[in-house]
């Protein structure tokens, strides 16, 4: 059996983060261990007064604990870190737990439709980006792409901006960067870069207008749990839109109840069938 280790915030009510990817990546078959690295009433977008535990300091612990123990993971996937001090230790875990024959995923997860997410600085954008450079796969929207390079937010990108967002995402040296929220006429999707090959690969679905939090950790983490199961690029580029655009679709008649995340509950089963 494949093992995954995922290290992000657990937000308590909002649907997004640890509350994602725990589920979507068991679901896919892989044993997932987590590192909290925050506990949140909810997470920090649209809701007002939500409470912050920050577990920075036991980070170091778990990672301790954990080597003596002697485990090891296929995959190390990284999303929201609430502090440059927390991304220096997620990087130090790397140090440690990274091998030749494992991966690094890194979702700099920063923002959205141009703005930092509430209580992220830009010196957190600094910490990100040397993060980025010891991932393998990084997976940034727009709006974090900008950030991690530094250029002004222009909205949704096309085809060619994308790839040349992804040329230079790579000299920030990771291998495969991969671009989230590409609009390609009615179409939105994701673009993906091999660096070492020099090729590009894209999937697409429909456009579908509705903004949606805890969509990227959806992707992120199918996106992770398809490469760890052996999929290339391709194929779990194609599986992460496939799925994310699944769940957006079924969030459309609950749209109402379900503001603060989308329903990737209702999709799992035909996640699954997908993958057999
Ligand atoms: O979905 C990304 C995310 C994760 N964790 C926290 C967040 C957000 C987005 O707002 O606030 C705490």
């Amino acid at each position: 059996m494949k093992r995954a280790v995922t290290i992000q915030d657990i937000s308590c009510f909002g649907k997004c983060s640890l509350t994602v990817a725990l589920p979507v990546i068991s679901a896919m078959g892989i044993e997932t261990a987590v590192i909290p690295t925050a506990v949140l009433s909810t997470h920090t977008g649209g809701f007002d007064g939500y409470t912050f535990r920050d577990l920075t300091g036991d980070i170091p612990q778990i990672a301790s604990h954990w080597e003596k123990l002697g485990l090891s993971f296929d995959a190390i996937y990284t999303g929201y870190l609430g502090s440059p001090a927390q991304v220096q230790i997620v990087s130090d875990f790397f140090d440690t737990f990274g091998r030749e024959e494992n991966f690094i995923v890194v979702d700099p997860v920063m923002g959205d439709a141009g703005r930092l997410y509430t209580g992220l600085t830009e010196e957190l954008v600094g910490g990100m980006r040397s993060l980025c450079s010891k991932a393998d796969y990084i997976i940034p929207n727009m709006t974090e792409a900008s950030f991690l390079l530094g250029i002004p937010y222009s909205g949704d990108a096309d085809e060619e901006r994308s790839k040349d967002m992804l040329r230079r995402l790579a000299e920030l040296g990771c291998t495969y960067p991969v671009l989230t929220g590409v609009r390609r006429g009615n179409e939105h999707g994701a673009i993906a870069y091999d660096s070492a090959k020099d090729e590009f690969c894209s999937a697409f679905g429909p456009h579908i207008d509705r903004q949606l939090h805890g969509t990227g950790d959806v992707f992120a983490s199918v996106f992770t749990g398809a490469v760890t199961l052996g999929k290339d690029l391709s194929e779990a580029l194609g599986l992460a839109v496939r799925f994310t655009s699944a769940c957006i679709t079924a969030t459309l008649p609950h749209a109402d109840d379900v503001w603060y995340g989308s329903c990737f509950e209702l999709c799992l089963g035909d996640l699954i069938s997908w993958l057999h």
